[in-house]
């Protein structure tokens, strides 16, 4: 069971003041904060517990917080994107948003005094920012192209629309799932190309049919478990020897984080995730605990699952199964948008499409439902000069966390010298295919370099005396059909230097020629 605040003696210093009081206990006090303001809250209410309403004090730019929402499968409509753009637009050049690597998007600028304004706006578009950051379940990550791919095999969004419903209590917020060890990631992927890098994950439910050549397959997935990039560890999940019905999949979730809940590691923060719980137990004794909990017993998993194809990066235009429809791929360079931009969205939305938007944890947009009738005078929108249907080949995969403008954990900055890095390399170079280059500002890993062609982790280097500003270089990470986790191959590049060392490997690694 969770320990209390009775053997709170062998807890870290995350656990006592959880203890003390959950996380969750703050949201009937945002009145409160918001009259009270900033400098006068509870230092753990203001940099910890507010978190569990998606709302994070940036010691970098104190007074001015950002909102982390929850989008299901990445999934929102034309108004909830006008909302955000509502939201940051007010804060003029202090506002902006970013799309995360968990198809979800942060707002930034954000007063303390707006906050339960911005909670009932977002309330009346059916939005939450419930549980999104600290020790919780994230936003869970499905297929990008669900319901509108041909070839999926099974469409995740209303199961990854359960999970989040039954751990937030429908976006109002759930006690039972809120004070877990550390933070947990759920992805489901229901195509052949692994779109959302399952292995990534803590819990990942990934495509594949039961039965020999005798029988009718019938549809399930394979579950795996584990997977983390963190400070201290990066691991790829592994199997948990369960396959399951879809119907059985939102039970097993709940099943795997009450054990996580009730049994993770709680004493040392770098080793409370799911694979340390693991570590200790072995998977033969988790999964006869999943199974226990579970109540039947539960299906071994198949041998070949359906990851067979390339990972698709879905920037461009492409046919939907609802013949004579089309989904735009927009590339968002390192997914940051102003409240001009989301607008712009929300109304190329519902004029060519159906008013849906969707994200990739590529940090880009989806526009689905766009008619071929439509498609020509889509070309002409003006917004497509930014965010491009046909970027260049470095611009349309770079990935980029948040770095030092506006996160406290970082090393170096990453967005903005990310995108005028590429900006010059594309210009000295020609490529034959696109090359996937992410950057995060520290090693916790949030732009995951591990799955990138080249991922740059920041670091500090020291140089003629000097402390600059670097990157540890990551290389071999594949994604989609054999996902396989990169590895460092370069240390303390100072970031002055990095050019010339990316140009030289695009062109031997990556068949890159000069212009
Ligand atoms: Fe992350 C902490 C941003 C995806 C691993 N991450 C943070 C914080 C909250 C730290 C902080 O309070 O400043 C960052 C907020 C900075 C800011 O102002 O934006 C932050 N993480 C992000 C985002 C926004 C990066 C992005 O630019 O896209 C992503 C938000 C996802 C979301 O919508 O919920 C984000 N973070 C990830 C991922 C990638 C993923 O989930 O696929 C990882 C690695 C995968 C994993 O978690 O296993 C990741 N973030 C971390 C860690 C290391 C976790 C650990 O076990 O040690 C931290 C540090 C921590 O939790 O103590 C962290
Ligand atoms: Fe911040 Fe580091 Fe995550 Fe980048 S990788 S957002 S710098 S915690």
């Amino acid at each position: 069971m969770i320990e209390t605040a009775t053997t709170t003696d062998k807890l870290n210093k995350f656990e006592k003041f959880k203890a003390e009081k959950d996380g969750l206990a703050v949201k009937n006090e945002i009145e409160n904060f918001a009259q009270i303001g900033w400098e006068g809250m509870d230092e753990n209410d203001l940099n910890h517990r507010l978190k569990w309403l998606g709302v994070f004090f940036r010691p970098v730019t104190p007074g001015k917080f950002m909102m982390r929402v929850r989008l299901p499968n990445g999934i929102l409509n034309s108004n909830q994107m006008s909302a955000f753009a509502e939201v940051v637009q007010r804060y003029g050049e202090n506002g902006s948003a970013d799309i995360t690597t968990r198809q979800n998007i942060q707002l930034r600028g954000i007063n303390l005094a707006d906050i339960p304004d911005i909670f009932n706006k977002f309330h009346k578009v059916g939005l939450t920012t419930i549980q999104s950051g600290m020790d919780n379940v994230r936003n869970i990550t499905g297929d990008p192209v669900a319901g509108l791919d041909a070839d999926e095999f099974y469409d995740t969004r209303e199961l990854v629309q359960q999970i989040q419903d039954m751990l937030t209590n429908n976006g109002e917020g759930n006690p039972e799932f809120s004070n877990l060890p550390r933070k947990f990631n759920i992805a489901i992927t229901g195509g052949r190309d692994n779109s959302v890098h399952a292995e990534i994950n803590d819990l990942a439910f990934i495509p594949a049919f039961w039965g020999n050549e005798d029988q009718v397959p019938i549809f399930g997935f394979n579950v795996i478990v584990g997977g983390l990039f963190s400070a201290k560890r990066c691991e790829a999940a592994i199997p948990l020897n369960v396959w399951v019905l879809p119907a059985q999949v939102v039970l097993l979730s709940k099943v795997i984080v009450e054990i996580f809940r009730d049994h993770g590691l709680r004493a040392n923060r770098l080793k409370a995730r799911l694979m340390w719980l693991l570590d200790e137990w072995g998977i033969e004794k988790f999964r006869a605990e999943v199974e226990k909990r579970f109540g039947q017993s539960l299906l071994p998993a198949v041998d070949k699952d359906q990851i067979d194809w390339e990972k698709r990066d879905h920037v461009g235009i492409y046919k939907q199964k609802q013949s004579g429809f089309n989904y735009a791929g927009l590339n968002i360079p390192v997914g940051r948008l102003s409240a001009d931009d989301m607008f712009e969205i929300a109304r190329l939305s519902e004029v060519y499409g159906s008013g849906e938007i969707r994200f990739t944890v590529e940090q880009n947009i989806i526009i689905p439902n766009i008619p071929d009738s439509s498609l020509t005078a889509f070309f002409t929108e003006s917004v497509l000069e930014k965010f491009s249907v046909n970027p260049g080949l470095l611009m349309r995969s770079l990935v980029s966390c948040t770095g030092a403008q506006f996160c406290n954990f970082a090393l170096i900055e990453t967005k903005n010298r990310a995108l005028a890095m590429i900006k010059s390399l594309e210009s000295e170079l020609t490529l034959s295919r696109p090359v996937r280059i992410h950057w995060t500002g520290c090693p916790n890993s949030c732009g995951q370099p591990q799955v990138a062609d080249i991922g740059l982790m920041g670091t500090k280097v020291r140089k003629n005396g000097q402390m600059l500003e670097g990157v540890d270089i990551y290389m071999g990470g594949t994604v989609g059909k054999d996902a396989h986790l990169g590895t460092c191959v370069k240390k303390s590049i100072p970031c002055e230097d990095l050019q010339p060392i990316l140009r030289d490997l695009l062109i031997h690694k990556f068949g890159a020629k000069l212009k």
